[in-house]
Formats: C-alpha cells, sequence, structure tokens
C-alpha cells in the first residue's frame, strides 16, 4: 500500500472549501489513516519545502503555507501517490484538466489549494515529519472489496 501526505492549504481552509476536496479524495476510494486541522510552524514549512529553499517563489510559499490553518491528511491505497497527483491535477491550475482540485477551484500556481506528495519515498517521509505514530490508524474497510479488487 502507497501513502501520500495531502494538505488542503490555506486558501482552501479560508474559502471554505475543506468538505468539497476532502470529497475528492474520498470518493476517489483512498483510504484515510490520518487527518488533522493545524497551524504550521515556519520550521515545519521549512523542512516540508526544503526541496524549494533558494528559488525565487520559495519565501511566498513559506508565507503562504503559515498563513492561516492547514487540514493534513494521510491517506492510503495502491498507486495512492498517482492517484492522489491525478486528483489534485498539474501544479499550474492554468494547466490542470477539469475535474481536478486544481483545475476545478484554482487560478494561479501560488494559490493551487492542495499538496500532495511527489513520490513513495517523499510520501512515508513527509507523513513522518506532519504526524505522529499515536495520529495515525490502521483499519479494514467493510467496503474494501467494493473499492480494490482482491
Ligand atoms: P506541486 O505542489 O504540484 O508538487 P512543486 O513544483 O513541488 O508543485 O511546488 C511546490 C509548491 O510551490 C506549489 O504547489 C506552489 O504552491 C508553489 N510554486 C511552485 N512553483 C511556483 C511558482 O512558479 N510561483 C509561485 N509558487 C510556486
Ligand atoms: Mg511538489
Amino acid at each position: 500500500m502507497e501513502k501520500t501526505l495531502i494538505i488542503i492549504k490555506p486558501d482552501g481552509v479560508e474559502r471554505g472549501l475543506i468538505g468539497p476536496i476532502i470529497s475528492r479524495f474520498e470518493q476517489r476510494g483512498l483510504k484515510f489513516i490520518g487527518m488533522k486541522l493545524m497551524q504550521v510552524s515556519d520550521e515545519l514549512a521549512r523542512q516540508h519545502y526544503a526541496i524549494h529553499e533558494g528559488k525565487p517563489f520559495f519565501e511566498p510559499l513559506i508565507q503562504y503555507i503559515t498563513s492561516s490553518p492547514v487540514v493534513v491528511m494521510a491517506l492510503a491505497g495502491p498507486d495512492a501517490i498517482k492517484i492522489a497527483r491525478n486528483t489534485i491535477g498539474a501544479t499550474k491550475p492554468s494547466e490542470a484538466a477539469p475535474g481536478s482540485i486544481r483545475g476545478d477551484f484554482g487560478m494561479m500556481v501560488g494559490r493551487n489549494l492542495v499538496h500532495g506528495s511527489d513520490s513513495v519515498e517523499n510520501g512515508e517521509l513527509e507523513i513522518g515529519l506532519w504526524f505522529v505514530e499515536s495520529e495515525l490508524t490502521d483499519y479494514e474497510r467493510s467496503l474494501e472489496e467494493w473499492i480494490l479488487e482482491k
């Protein structure tokens, strides 16, 4: 089972889109193994986006992600990384397909609503960065066989 870290960024929370955004992942069939609302510290923001340090959009990105609370989710499933990234849409909302979250709700790359891990390795690392073990659950969904073929 792959795992991915999803963040509803401050614009998603402020615009009242928590429910609609969560629904996209829930309807897709991804299993929720962790979820919380939190204010992101400057330190956590810089750790999470360390790969982008030095790029022109880095400081505005840190400002954006720490500007209001976010909703963080750990989701699991086969191909969870690719499925979540497709559900989110391209980084630039202007290039995101209609039907994707960014393609339906976004206008600009600096207000693109959602984060999703980009690799299996980063999914594991990011979940470890944003959640402590006791915040994560494991359970068998009773409808599982109607979502995932055995
Ligand atoms: P991703 O979120 O689709 O994985 P990344 O390239 O990893 O995209 O960039 C991380 C985040 O940094 C983006 O989601 C977006 O919020 C922001 N970002 C990326 N490129 C730009 C840019 O050119 N201008 C402003 N913000 C950007
Ligand atoms: Mg990325």
